[in-house]
């Protein structure tokens, strides 16, 4: 199975600044116990700080033949509605929304979020693991097809 791990603006800093918010571990750190947790998944990581390259992560995953896309799009994720169009665009390709705190107990405006209206789930507030759930939610789908 081949999936994307899309990480959007600011997650290049995990480990380096609000340890206590997101984790002391780094983007590498997250992305490798990806690859030992799940051997057999081949995985292509994006992390971006634009929109557009992000946008362009998700249409390629479609014509590539990607399986499933696990996506923190940070502050994206509550302002894009492109984003969000992206995610509908590439169907039936499916996209789990990823967000390491509880955005739901934090500030309003996080409480929005555009693009995991589009998604087929969103997993937030379980810190790094959330993207072991989603990477689970797409092994099981494929084990139950
Ligand atoms: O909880 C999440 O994963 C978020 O998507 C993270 C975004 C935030 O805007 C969302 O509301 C929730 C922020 C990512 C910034 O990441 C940083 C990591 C380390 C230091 C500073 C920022």
């Amino acid at each position: 199975m081949r999936l994307l791990v899309l990480n959007g603006p600011n997650l290049n800093l995990l480990g380096i600044r609000e340890p206590e918010v997101y984790g002391s571990g780094t983007l590498d750190d997250l992305e490798e116990a990806l690859v030992e947790a799940f051997p057999e998944i081949a995985f292509r990581f994006v992390q971006s700080n634009h929109e557009g390259i992000l946008i362009d992560a998700l249409h390629a995953a479609r014509e590539d033949g990607t399986d499933g896309v696990v996506m923190n799009p940070g502050g994206f994720s509550h302002t894009s509605v492109a984003l969000r169009d992206a995610v509908s665009a590439i169907a039936p390709v499916s996209v789990v929304e990823v967000h390491i705190s509880n955005v739901h107990t934090r500030e309003g405006f996080r409480h929005t979020l555009l693009s995991g209206g589009a998604c087929v789930g969103i997993v937030s507030g379980l810190g790094r693991y959330g993207y072991h759930a989603a990477v689970r939610y797409f092994v099981e789908s494929e084990r139950s097809q």
